[in-house]
């Protein structure tokens, strides 16, 4: 597989280029949120912390955190820095708990956005010209823009289809030659399901550009044989400025690279609020480094991940690579005194030949006791024992659970739900 560049300079820039770069940025962006925004002079006044105070990248623990609760409360867009006909779109995601987290851009954000997304693109080996068909919904959810802003940007052919119907997406991928396919993880899996169902192959297709949920290497796995493709997992969410922005794995398969001149990590344990040492699993914390709107300062992202390696990438890129998304600081279940993560879950049913990987993990009171429910897609060899066995070897107890037909279960459009709570 190719190694494209978009931006090799900005790519591969020495350690100490991108530090001076982004101590330089951390100090106007400090100086930018402080004077235009009266809601973050108050965050900062009240740390009793000033941009002045910013002397080295160090100092950034001196300075206030901020997490989606400072979105919703300043909905639709209180915290953004820039006046109103500055604006050019915005995105919005409204998470489990329904209250809208606003993602206001100016012209020049979308231009950041385009070039965080067209890197992506250029490192999973696209080229000019390629098919690109963009899969996630064009609409308020940042993922569907965001690719074709970036495709846009990298000089792809796009074909924009949007969520849903996906034998119209297969018939697109095939009559229009589609190269890279992008999307939410779980539509590549009901891509390649329907592909099966239809007897259908797609010679042209190389690359699959997956994110927004968690991307296990088990599922990796499947897509990439089902497919005939190569993945790569994708990082972004709406308060940094969309998909793409964080970053996203290279062919060298060894970490999602950070796009470190736009954006300044921190992995944080979630009870001291201090760094953790690299190679430790914590909280990533992230400050947007050139966005305008509404950059993001020490934003909690609930993501877990950890810092695999500050070393040059075989790749030739520079910037700081980080493991897989492991899951939520919030998601950890607990069911009779045993703590798992949706995960673990996955994890196991997917190692049982015949199970689908549609599942949902039903929490439910009973008798004022915290219950699971889990319940399966699989084809007629699998049996409700063998499902039982596999999760108890996993979880230390036998949750309840149904095995359905391979589409039995409900799907939703966009990301998929895994975990419900049943009052
Ligand atoms: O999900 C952006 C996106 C769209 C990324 C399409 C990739 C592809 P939000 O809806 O704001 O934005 O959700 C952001 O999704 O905090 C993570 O918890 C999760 N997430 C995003 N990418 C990944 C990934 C988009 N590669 C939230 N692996 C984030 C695991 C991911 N989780």
């Amino acid at each position: 597989m190719s190694n494209n560049f978009f931006k090799k300079e900005a790519e591969t820039a020495s350690l100490d280029s991108i530090r001076n770069h982004q101590l330089e940025k951390l100090k106007l962006i400090t100086n930018h949120v402080y004077s235009s925004n009266a809601a973050y002079k108050k965050l900062f006044d009240a740390k009793g912390v000033h941009p002045k105070d910013i002397k080295t990248l160090d100092d950034i623990v001196k300075l206030p955190f901020t997490n989606k609760d400072a979105f919703r409360e300043s909905y639709p867009i209180n915290l953004c820095c820039v006046e109103k006909n500055q604006l050019a779109e915005m995105h919005m995601s409204s998470g489990s708990t329904g209250t809208p987290v606003v993602m206001p851009y100016t012209l020049a954000d979308i231009g950041q956005w385009a070039d965080c997304m067209a890197r992506c693109y250029y490192m999973a080996g696209a080229e000019k010209g390629d098919t690109v068909q963009i899969t996630p919904s064009f609409g308020l959810f940042n993922g569907g823009f965001g690719m074709y802003h970036g495709a846009r940007a990298a000089e792809l052919f796009i074909v924009p289809t949007g969520a849903g119907n996906t034998q119209r997406q297969i018939k697109l991928a095939k009559d229009f030659k589609t190269k890279v396919l992008t999307g939410v993880v779980s539509y590549g899996i009901r891509i390649m399901e329907v592909m099966e169902e239809m007897k259908e192959k797609l010679p042209d297709l190389k690359i699959g550009i997956f994110g927004a949920e968690i991307f296990s290497e088990s599922i990796r796995k499947k897509i990439e044989a089902g497919l005939g493709i190569e993945t790569f997992d994708i990082y972004g969410m709406t308060e940094t400025g969309g998909v793409g922005t964080l970053g996203m794995d290279c062919c060298a398969r060894s970490g999602i690279h950070i796009w470190e001149d736009h954006y300044y990590i921190e992995v944080l344990d979630k009870e001291t609020n201090k760094p953790v040492q690299d190679g430790q699993f914590g909280e990533l914390t992230i400050t947007s480094l050139t966005r305008q709107a509404l950059p993001v300062i020490r934003f909690r992202t609930g993501d877990l991940s950890k810092i695999i390696s500050r070393e040059k990438c075989s790749c030739g890129r520079t910037h700081v690579r980080i493991a897989p998304i492991t899951g939520r600081v919030d998601d950890m279940l607990i069911v009779k005194g045993v703590n798992f993560f949706p995960r673990q879950v996955e994890q196991a049913l997917l190692q049982i030949p015949g199970v689908g990987s549609n599942y949902q993990i039903i929490m439910e009171e009973i008798d004022g006791v915290q219950d699971v429910r889990i319940n399966v897609e699989a084809d007629s060899s699998v049996t409700g024992y063998t499902v039982e066995k596999v999760l108890k070897e996993t979880l230390g107890f036998s949750p309840k659970g149904d095995v359905f037909p391979i589409g039995g279960l409900p799907r939703q459009e966009g990301k998929a739900q895994r975990v419900f709570y049943k009052k």
